[in-house]
C-alpha cells in the first residue's frame, strides 16, 4: 500500500521528481519517514519546488519566479546554518540567565529564514547592514560562533575583543548591529552611493523592523536612494511586534513592501528560506539595473523583544505556540529537505546535536576567557588614525593604537565624492517618467501661452 501510494506520487510529478507539498506526500513522510527517506534518497539530485503563493509584488512588470530549483548542497548548507543559529540563541539565552552575557541580547529565534535565506542569494562582494537583533546576521556574514558568544560575555575572543557587545559586531562588508532603531536604513543607501560610485556591481542590503518602518528617516533614505538609483535593497523584517507592540497598533498600513512610493516592492513569506532566497536573487538583479527596491520578509520572534521582556503581556502564550508548530522555518525547511530526499530524520538529528556539543563547548571557552585590559579601552578606535590620537577622548588625548586584528582591509574603493554624471538615473521608473511628461507639456503651455500673448502686443512704433 506504501509502495503504490509513493510509486503514484513519483509518477504524479512531470518531472520525476517528488511533489513535496501534496499532502499525502507529507503525510507519507510523517507516517513513514524511514521508508520514505530511504526511497528519495535514491532520488534526488535536484528538485522544483513550487512557491506560487510566496509572493506579493508592487510597482514591477516582472516578480520572482514561481519556482526554485534546489540541490542537495544548497538545502544542507541552509539547514545546517539555521539550526546553528537557534542553537547559538539558545546557549546565548542560557548565557544571559547565568549572568555571564549583560546588558542588552536581543534573540533572533524564529527569524533564522530571513538571514539564512538573503544570505544565499548575496555575493561574497555584497555588503550588509542591520539593526540590533543581529547574531544571526553576524554568524551568515562571517562571525565564527566563538567571536559572537564571546563579544556578548564581553571577553577577549569576542569578535570586536568584547568592547561592543550584544548590537555592537562587525565583519568584512558588514556595518552591524546598530542599537539606534532605524539609523541603518539611510547608512545603508549611504553604502550604496559608495558602491554605485565604485561601480564594481556590488549590493547593500539595509535591513531594518516593522517598528521602524514608520520612521520618516527611512523614507528619506527611500528617496535619495531612488533619486540617485542606489544599488540597496530595503529589507523590512517584519516579525509582527516593536518592542511591546504589536504591528496594527502602530503602523497605519501594515503593508510595508508598498509604502516607498515610487519603488517597487515584493512580499515574502519570511518563514520560507527558499521563497526568501527567489526573492532576494530578483532583488539583486533589479537593484543593479533600476536602484532601490523593498523586500518585507513576514516572520515571528519567538522570544520576547530583549531579555527583559517575556513577550508574553502584549500577545499570548498560544500564539507563540501556534507559530511554533505550524510556521517554524526550521521544520519547514526540514520538510522539504527530507520530502527531496536531500537529508533523512537521523541526519537532521546528528546536525542538531553536533551545533548543540559545538555552541556549548564554545560557551565554555567563553566562560573562562578574561576581559581586556583597561589600557586597551581606546585601542582599534579607528581602522586608519587621520588625527594625532583619539578625537574627544576627556582629559588627555589617547594615543592611537592597534591591538585587535579588528577587520582586514577591505574599503570600497571610491571614484569620486561627486554626485557626478555617473549617477544619473539609468532606467527611469513609470512614475518620473510621466510626471517628466507632465512637466514638459506645462512646458509647451507655457511656451505658447508666452507667444500669443507676445503676437497680441501692438507693435511698437
Ligand atoms: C531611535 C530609537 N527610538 C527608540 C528606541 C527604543 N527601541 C528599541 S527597539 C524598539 C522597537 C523596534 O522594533 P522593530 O523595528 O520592529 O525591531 P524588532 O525588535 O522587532 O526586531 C524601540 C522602539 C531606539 N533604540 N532607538
Ligand atoms: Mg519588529
Amino acid at each position: 500500500m506504501l509502495a503504490t501510494a509513493v510509486r503514484a506520487q513519483i509518477s504524479e510529478s512531470s518531472l520525476g521528481r517528488w511533489p513535496y507539498n501534496s499532502r499525502l506526500f507529507r503525510w507519507l513522510v510523517k507516517e513513514f519517514p524511514k521508508q520514505t527517506t530511504q526511497i528519495t534518497h535514491n532520488y534526488a539530485t535536484e528538485a522544483s519546488i513550487d512557491l506560487k503563493n510566496a509572493y506579493k509584488c508592487i510597482r514591477l512588470e516582472t516578480s520572482p519566479p514561481d519556482s526554485i530549483t534546489i540541490d542537495k548542497e544548497l538545502v544542507q548548507n541552509m539547514y545546517k546554518k539555521m539550526v546553528m543559529i537557534r542553537r547559538l540563541e539558545t546557549v546565548a539565552n542560557a548565557m544571559y540567565k547565568e549572568k555571564i552575557v549583560r546588558g542588552f541580547c536581543h534573540l533572533y529565534t524564529g527569524q533564522e529564514a530571513v538571514c539564512v535565506g538573503i544570505h544565499s542569494a548575496m555575493r561574497p562582494t555584497d555588503h550588509l547592514i542591520t539593526a540590533y537583533r543581529c547574531h544571526g546576521w553576524c554568524y551568515v556574514m562571517g562571525i565564527p560562533p566563538l567571536g559572537i558568544l564571546g563579544e556578548l560575555a564581553g571577553r577577549e575572543c569576542g569578535c570586536q575583543r568584547g568592547k561592543g557587545g550584544s548590537m555592537h559586531m562587525y565583519a568584512k562588508r558588514f556595518y552591524g548591529g546598530n542599537g539606534i532603531v532605524g539609523a541603518q536604513v539611510p547608512l545603508g543607501a549611504g553604502i550604496g552611493l559608495a558602491l554605485k560610485n565604485e561601480a564594481k556591481g556590488n549590493v547593500c542590503v539595509a535591513l531594518y523592523g516593522d517598528g521602524a518602518a514608520n520612521q520618516g528617516q527611512i523614507f528619506e533614505a527611500y528617496n535619495i536612494a531612488c533619486l540617485w538609483r542606489l544599488p540597496v535593497i530595503f529589507v523590512c523584517e517584519n516579525n509582527e511586534y516593536g518592542m511591546g507592540t504589536k504591528m496594527h497598533r502602530a503602523s497605519c498600513s501594515i503593508e510595508y513592501y508598498t509604502r516607498g512610493v515610487p519603488l517597487p516592492g515584493i512580499y515574502v513569506d519570511g518563514m520560507d528560506a527558499l521563497a526568501i532566497r527567489n526573492a532576494t536573487q530578483f532583488a539583486m538583479d533589479y537593484v543593479q539595473k533600476n536602484g532601490p527596491m523593498i523586500i518585507e520578509a513576514h516572520c515571528y520572534r519567538y522570544y520576547g523583544h530583549s531579555m527583559s521582556d517575556p513577550g508574553t503581556s502584549y500577545r499570548s502564550r498560544e500564539e507563540v505556540t501556534e507559530m511554533r508548530a505550524k510556521r517554524d522555518p526550521i521544520s519547514l525547511l526540514k520538510e522539504v529537505a527530507i520530502s527531496n530526499g536531500f537529508l533523512t530524520e537521523d541526519e537532521c538529528k546528528k546536525i542538531d546535536a553536533d551545533a548543540k556539543t559545538e555552541l556549548e563547548a564554545m560557551a565554555e571557552k567563553v566562560k573562562k576567557d578574561k576581559e581586556i585590559k583597561l589600557e586597551e579601552l581606546w585601542a582599534d578606535v579607528y581602522m586608519e588614525c587621520k588625527e594625532e590620537g583619539v578625537r574627544d577622548t576627556i582629559g588627555v588625548r589617547h594615543k592611537h593604537f592597534r591591538v585587535g586584528k579588528t577587520m582586514e582591509k577591505d574599503h570600497i574603493k571610491l571614484k569620486s565624492f561627486k554626485p557626478d554624471t555617473k549617477l544619473e538615473p539609468q532606467g527611469i521608473p513609470m512614475e518620473i517618467r510621466e510626471w517628466e511628461a507632465q512637466v514638459e507639456a506645462i512646458k509647451d503651455v507655457r511656451n505658447k501661452v508666452a507667444k500669443d500673448v507676445d503676437k497680441s502686443k501692438p507693435e511698437k512704433k
